[in-house]
Order: structure tokens, then C-alpha cells, then sequence
């Protein structure tokens, strides 16, 4: 499709920077002005992504400042609070009672979950943008020990089979909290006799109660935590308890294509890399054995709880191809499924691509969260792998509709994936001035 709107590269690019300088708080960056006060993990990766564009002080203090609140057992928390912000976002820091645990840090308050490990990729990308080399080595080496614990703590803990998948075991670990992929398996909670503790939610102050997760879902959320606390954050005890524990073609994806950064890049710095290898071998042979899916041409995920399979229908499953996971055949498969009517559309009515879940579904929703709007940093890992695949004029699609709909709507959190008549429709919705819609912005353009 070409695109309806001429994109003004030059002041997209200062639109970018000023969303970035407006968010900033000192040494972070929040993902956005009023939704999202505190510092949160995966943003910070693709924050500092943006910011080594232009200030790499500012882009190697967003990891420093994320890393700081890393965990003796090397898990990387979701959030690191801005305590000075508690009140204005649920679950603030006192909700998560880390106390609980040995390992969480006692200076720094932080949730008790993480968030997909984009860290190793963003740290390769910081060093190849960088102009100074010398600096951006020293860099590498400073975070190096930081991201290997990160990784070991993946494997090590969240993979009790050793399998070479690791599970995620709650949805906001996922990054795309409330994707349908996650309602089976919340289904099956039986809630009869559970006692949720009783929570005030704050993102509906500034959030729109039609484009965020229900309250059906936030119960859900909040009673895993309570089960986190309970289990005092020790990972035997919580996976003896949870009903949730998903093996996540995404997040194992991230981890598969930050190992592959970190490989590289010990290579450079002269670290040993032979864990990252073992780890990558086995977590490739692992996802196309168990997750991939030859009948729908996607890989799905697996719910370890129920011992069950869970029907991919969600732009993740074909996100595999930003680790070089797939062989060419199924790639070429994922991208017949890309560009069929499910995520595509038709030609008389296409879709901006990439919809975070299928059109087709009765549980697509075009503007609530990660139920199928088009989100720019999965379009942003898509574009990569489809390179990565010789796929270059798929790719330009994805990256021309996204400065589309930047250029057009501004830097929203996500877009409506259907197309309207310009002018007449807003299609951006959730947070406006988000961080790393604009971080990512200008890496493209950079
Ligand atoms: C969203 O998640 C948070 C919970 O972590 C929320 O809804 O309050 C997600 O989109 C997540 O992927 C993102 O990292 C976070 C901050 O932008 O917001």
C-alpha cells in the first residue's frame, strides 16, 4: 500500500527527541507523562535505543539507572519506582512487598517481576551506533556481567524441565499484558475460593477505560502477585503454587536474539561466550520442537501449568523471526500468514500492519491494548527480522506505515490497525508523547 501521508522525516525526528526530553526525570526516562511515572524495564531498553541516536550519557544512564535495581538472583524487575510517584500509579512499590525476598535490592524499590530482555540487542545496537568506540566498549564491558546474570536467571529459574524455554509467570512479564493469548489459561483459574486483596486502580484516571485491560483482568493481575508474596519471591515455592506459567514464543524470542547480541559481543571484548551458545542452541532446537506450529505457520505458546498448548493467534507467534529462529521454509510460511487477510486485510480495506492479533478473530479489538492495535516496537522487531530474512520490501512496508501513523497521529502508544479516512479519525490511542513510539522513530530515521 503506498502511503497516503507525506512523512516529514526532519520533524519527526525533533518531534522524537523533545517526547523523549519531556519524559525524561533525570537519569530515566518514563514511558510515558502520565500514565507510566516510574522507570520500566523493557521501555528502558528501547529508550536508551533512541537516545544513543543523539545522547549516549543520557542512553548508557537509562540502563544504569534500570540495572540498579537488579536483584542478587539476576532477575531484572519490571519496574524500578520513582518513589516520589507512588500514589499515581497501582501497584505502587509497598503493593509488591519485595521485603519478602533475600535477593531484591533493600536501597532501591522495584516490582517482583521482569519484563522480555531486550538489553543484550539494545547494548549491540548502542556499540554499533556509537561514535566513539572506546567509550562504547567500556560500556559493553560494564554491562556485560549485569546481562549474563539476567540471562542465567532465566535458565536457571524459570526453566524447571531444562527445556531451553523459559516461562514468564505473569502477563505484565509478557510486555503484552492483556493479549487474548493469556485468557485461556486465566480462565481456568478457578476464582469461586480465592480472596483477592482488595486495590484501587489508577490507570483508569488517565487511561480509557475502552482502550486498557478490564478489571476482570487487573483481579487476575493482582492475585499473582499476592501469590509472588506469599512464595516470598523464591521461585521454587511460587512455581509450586502458580496457575500461571507460559513458555512465550516473544519473550523467549527476545532472550534467544539478545544472547545472539551477547555472543557478539563478548567476541569483541574477549569474555567467554560459550554459555550464551549453549543456552542459544538448545532454546532454538526448543522453540521450532515444542512451540512451532506447521499446521497455522506460527509459533505458539505453552501453557506449563495445564500441560497444554495455546493456539497462537497473536503477532508474537511470528516474531520468531527477529531471532533468526526459523528455517527458511517457515519463515517463508510466517510471512504467508503476515500477509494474508489476517493481519493484512484485504485489498479493498488493507490494514496498517501489523494488527498485534488476527483480524479474523471475534477476539480482535482494534483499540484496546494488546487485543489488536499496532504497537511500534513489535513493528520495530518485525521489521528487523524480515530483513534478516531477505523479506526488504515487506520490511519497508512496516517501517513506512509506522512513520505513517507517527507522522500523521503523533507518538502515540498504539495505533487502530484500520484504516479510516484520514483526518476524520484519530487513530492513536493510550498514552499520547509515549517514549519509545518516539525512541524507536529515530532509530529508524537515524
Ligand atoms: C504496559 O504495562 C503496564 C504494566 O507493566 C501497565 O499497563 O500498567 C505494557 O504495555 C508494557 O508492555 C509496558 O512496558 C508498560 C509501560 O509502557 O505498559
Amino acid at each position: 500500500m503506498n502511503p497516503i501521508i507525506e512523512v516529514d522525516a526532519k520533524a519527526l525526528v525533533e518531534g522524537a527527541k523533545n517526547v523523549l526530553l519531556k519524559n525524561r526525570i533525570g537519569e530515566f526516562t518514563k514511558p510515558a507523562p502520565d500514565l507510566y511515572p516510574h522507570q520500566w524495564n523493557w521501555d528502558a531498553g528501547f529508550i536508551a535505543l533512541g537516545y544513543a541516536h543523539f545522547d549516549m550519557d543520557q542512553a548508557e544512564s537509562e540502563l544504569r539507572h534500570l540495572f540498579s535495581g537488579q536483584w542478587r538472583n539476576g532477575l531484572l524487575p519490571h519496574i524500578v519506582f520513582n518513589t516520589s510517584a507512588d500514589d499515581h500509579y497501582f501497584p505502587g512499590s509497598p503493593f509488591w512487598e519485595t521485603w519478602r525476598s533475600f535477593d531484591a535490592p533493600s536501597d532501591v524499590k522495584t516490582s517482583g517481576i521482569s519484563n522480555p530482555p531486550v538489553h543484550g540487542f539494545v547494548l549491540q545496537r548502542m556499540y554499533q551506533v556509537a561514535s566513539d568506540k572506546g567509550r562504547a566498549l567500556n560500556f559493553v564491558k560494564e554491562m556485560f556481567p549485569r546481562i549474563k546474570d539476567m540471562h542465567a536467571y532465566f535458565y536457571n529459574e524459570r526453566d524447571p524441565y531444562d527445556e531451553g524455554l523459559v516461562y514468564i509467570r505473569h502477563p505484565w512479564e509478557s510486555g503484552n499484558d492483556n493479549s487474548p493469548t493469556w485468557d485461556t489459561p486465566l480462565e481456568k483459574i478457578d476464582f469461586s475460593k480465592i480472596k483477592i486483596p482488595p486495590y484501587t486502580r489508577k490507570d483508569l484516571d488517565t487511561g480509557h477505560v475502552d482502550h486498557r485491560p478490564t478489571h476482570h483482568d487487573y483481579d487476575r493481575y493482582i492475585y499473582l502477585i499476592d501469590i509472588f508474596r506469599k512464595g516470598d519471591y523464591r521461585e521454587d515455592s511460587i512455581f509450586k503454587l502458580t496457575p500461571f506459567a507460559i513458555q512465550d514464543p516473544l519473550f523467549n524470542t527476545i532472550l534467544i536474539r539478545s544472547n545472539q547480541a551477547m555472543i557478539a559481543l563478548g567476541g569483541i571484548i574477549g569474555e567467554d561466550v560459550k554459555q550464551f551458545k549453549e543456552w542459544n542452541v538448545k532454546a532454538i532446537a526448543a522453540m521450532n520442537q515444542k512451540l512451532w506450529n506447521p499446521g497455522t505457520g506460527m509459533y505458539d505458546a505453552y501453557d506449563m501449568i495445564n500441560n497444554q498448548r495455546i493456539l497462537m493467534e497473536a503477532s508474537s507467534g511470528l516474531m520468531p523471526l527477529f531471532g533468526g529462529i526459523p528455517d527458511s521454509e517457515q519463515a517463508e510460511r510466517m510471512v504467508e500468514v503476515l500477509t494474508s487477510s489476517a493481519f493484512s486485510g484485504n485489498p479493498e480495506q488493507p490494514n496498517y500492519l501489523c494488527p498485534s492479533f488476527t483480524t479474523l478473530s471475534p477476539k480482535f479489538d482494534p483499540k484496546k491494548y494488546w487485543r489488536g492495535p499496532v504497537w511500534i516496537n513489535m513493528n520495530w522487531m518485525l521489521y528487523h527480522g524480515l530483513r534478516q530474512y531477505g523479506y526488504h520490501e515487506l520490511a519497508e512496508q512496516i517501517k513506512s506505515e509506522s512513520l505513517e501513523l507517527l507522522s500523521h497521529y503523533g507518538f502515540y502508544e498504539y495505533f487502530d490497525p484500520e484504516r479510516y479516512i484520514v483526518n476524520e479519525h484519530n487513530q492513536g490511542y493510550g498514552s499520547r508523547q509515549f517514549s519509545w513510539s518516539a525512541s524507536l522513530c529515530l532509530d529508524w530515521l537515524s
